[in-house]
């Protein structure tokens, strides 16, 4: 598996905000906390590979909304919020290495990557703020081809579907069900995050563990009790971004041939 990364921008302090109030971040502690988080996806059996710095650019560590890699192609989207477009020519880039076919969301559609759920041949799309209906035409344009089937999801009062609902295992999904109709993800057996904590839906699965904040202790607790391997991160600073587990990094299979 190859996990991209890049590096957390001093400018993170004007990162973009919907839910949450503006907190100073610790920019130091930020840097030490992605740090961390890299060496858990290394000893998960991740190549972390990262991508370069965009200093400039507040929001750039959040390398998962810039694109959605499948085993046959890349994604590359059009973020919803102005300031994060700039962010993708270089993911693009970077991924010419590892897939020969690469679409682009075009104008006026904009799609988050935090917006896609990808559960064996379907892909779940959350229309949020960030992800509008009209791109998913455009991914059925792109991913239909090769058997995926996509489906439009409502997430409200999140930013993104993945604020919502994540995979924990093979046919699992961590959820907050305030946030999402789950009655659309079918036949998964569904983990329901703790109401003290309605932040926790998103975790990021990698092989059989599950990388996940060390501030939500209580689902935290569900998830071990449902036979989970839970390997625990500090994210707190990124978390005051409206960062989480998943959006750090774009991981995929390296294939043979590109
Ligand atoms: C934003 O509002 O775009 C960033 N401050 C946070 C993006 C987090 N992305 C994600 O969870 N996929």
């Amino acid at each position: 598996m190859i996990a991209l990364t890049r590096p957390v921008s001093p400018s993170i302090v004007r990162c973009e905000l919907t839910h949450l109030a503006r907190e100073s971040i610790d920019f130091g502690l930020a840097v030490g906390q992605h740090g961390e988080y890299e060496s858990v996806l290394a000893d998960l059996g991740c190549d972390v590979r990262r991508l370069p710095a965009e200093p400039d650019l507040p929001d750039s560590v959040f390398v998962e909304d810039a694109a959605i890699v499948l085993d046959e192609c890349a994604i590359i989207t059009r973020p919803g919020a102005q300031s994060r477009r700039p962010e993708t020519p270089s993911v693009a880039a970077a991924l010419e290495a590892y897939r020969s076919l690469l679409h682009r969301i075009e104008e006026p559609g904009t799609l988050d990557g935090g917006d896609l759920l990808t559960v064996g041949r379907t892909i779940y799309a959350g229309l949020s703020s960030r992800s509008d209906a009209g791109v998913i035409e455009q991914l059925r344009f792109a991913a239909g081809r090769y058997g995926y089937r996509v489906k439009p999801v409502a997430v409200s009062r999140c930013l993104h579907l993945k604020s919502a609902a994540t995979r924990v295992g093979p046919g699992t999904l961590l959820v907050n069900r305030r946030w999402v109709d789950a009655s659309l993800f079918g036949e998964m057996e569904l983990i329901d995050v703790d109401p003290a904590e309605p932040m926790a839906a998103n975790a990021l699965l990698v092989g059989g563990s599950v990388v996940y904040p060390a501030a939500f202790p209580l689902t935290r607790e569900r998830l071990e009790k449902r036979g989970i391997l839970v390997r625990t991160v500090d994210l707190t600073e990124l978390a005051k971004a409206e960062g989480a587990a998943t959006c750090c990094s774009l991981i995929f299979r390296e294939l043979s041939g590109g």
